[in-house]
């Protein structure tokens, strides 16, 4: 694959990302800041497909591109991109292309980092974006657990299925 296809198609897939992060999706209403959208997905593919360094570059791509055109929140955007990073990287460097079994501990421990580093993250962010205490953030714990191991889990899943496709669409000649 020429450099020039790789270049566009990162390009293709961190618009692609941007757009779907516009989805936005709270998941619990106790913890309404914290919202589901696909756009990890996009960085997951290509970190599967290409390189766990690129796919981090897709992260950094999109949340660049929703902070100015959409969300203005430092710490949100933040806060996201942080916990895209913890989950593709473990998830993408496991992997490796070396199977199903593999694979799939990839993404059980993409899920575990990314979800035990937030939790650890939230603890110590929570309080001074939204001044709250530090037992009220203790009280909403279960909830950013179960957000970001929801989050990340049907990311998983998402991944698993259609990974092996987009790999087949964007390199047909390959394997
Ligand atoms: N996104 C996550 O995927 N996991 C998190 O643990 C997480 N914690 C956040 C904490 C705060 C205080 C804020 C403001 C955002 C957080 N986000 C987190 C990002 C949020 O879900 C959303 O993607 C961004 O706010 C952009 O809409």
């Amino acid at each position: 694959m020429t450099n020039t296809k790789k270049v566009a198609i990162v390009g293709v897939f961190s618009a692609l990302a941007f757009v779907v992060m516009y989805l936005e999706l709270p998941i619990f209403p106790a913890v309404n800041f914290l919202k589901y959208d696909p756009s990890d997905i996009m960085a997951l593919l290509i970190a599967f497909i290409y390189s766990p360094m690129l796919g981090v570059l897709v992260l950094a791509i999109k949340d660049i591109l929703f902070y100015l055109f959409k969300s203005g929140d430092i710490v949100g955007i933040a806060m996201n991109f942080v916990a895209g990073v913890l989950f593709i990287v473990p998830a993408a460097m496991i992997y490796s292309k070396k199977g199903r079994v593999r694979e799939i501990f990839g993404y059980l421990a993409g899920i575990a980092v990314a979800t035990g580093g937030m939790a650890l993250l939230n603890i110590v962010v929570v309080p001074f974006y939204w001044k709250v205490s530090l037992e009220t953030v203790f009280a909403l714990l279960p909830w950013i657990i179960g957000f970001n191991a929801i989050k990340f889990s049907i990311d998983s899943v998402v991944n698993y299925i259609i990974h092996r496709r987009v790999k087949k669409i964007l390199e047909p000649n390959e394997e």
